[in-house]
């Protein structure tokens, strides 16, 4: 069992999770070797413009794994509906990412029909962010369907949006349509995070 705690950080509440990643997944020149513990961010993170609550893995996972943790707390991989939205999520998570070497998932892809891009959440694609040349579905990548948003300083173009293939790791942005929960349900969300290596 994975012991969890919620920790002060910079004023803002934290969970901390044990965990460390192991080496070989680091195979990707530009991310570090960890040896910190793995943290998620909860329940600090409400946006007053939508009344949604966003909840930041700091874990390397695939895309199947970010949907899979996104639909056990009631959410999906964040929608950026506008520029304001993308601009409190550069604001918000940007200070926590920046130095760890993954960039963040959100809910956008094209796997359906190549070039048409949909949000995980339903809502309609109308606002994008995309770096400049992107999304380029990169053939040496066996091409690229899944959205990511650039969070950590050594990207290229920061706070916009690539494309990236299925085996990519990031981590992983979610966004709840509710105000942050109680306490009795941030345990019950704590216990739904189900983080395994
Ligand atoms: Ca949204
Ligand atoms: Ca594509
Ligand atoms: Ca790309």
């Amino acid at each position: 069992m994975l012991e969890t705690k919620l920790v002060e950080r910079g004023g803002q509440n934290i969970i901390e999770i044990p965990l460390w990643v192991k080496e070989d997944l680091a195979s990707n020149g530009e991310n570090p070797h960890w040896t910190a513990p793995l943290t998620v961010a909860w329940p600090s993170y409400f946006n007053p413009a939508n009344g949604h609550t966003y909840v930041l893995i700091l874990q390397p996972m695939d895309i199947v794994t970010a949907r899979t943790k996104a639909i056990a707390m009631d959410g999906y991989l964040v929608a950026i509906n506008d520029s304001a939205e993308n601009a409190f999520i550069v604001s918000s998570f940007y200070p926590l990412t920046n130095t760890l070497g993954y960039n963040t998932f959100i809910g956008l892809s094209d796997e359906i029909t190549e070039g048409s891009y949909l949000w995980d959440s339903g809502e309609n694609f109308s606002y994008s962010n995309w770096c400049v040349g992107e999304p380029n579905n990169d053939p040496n990548q066996g091409g690229e369907d899944y959205a990511e948003i650039k969070l950590h300083m050594n990207a290229y173009c920061i706070g916009q949006w690539n494309d990236v293939s299925s085996t990519s790791l990031d981590f992983a942005l979610i966004e709840i349509p509710s105000a942050p929960p109680t306490t009795n349900q941030t345990n019950a969300t704590i216990s739904n995070l189900d983080v395994n290596f």
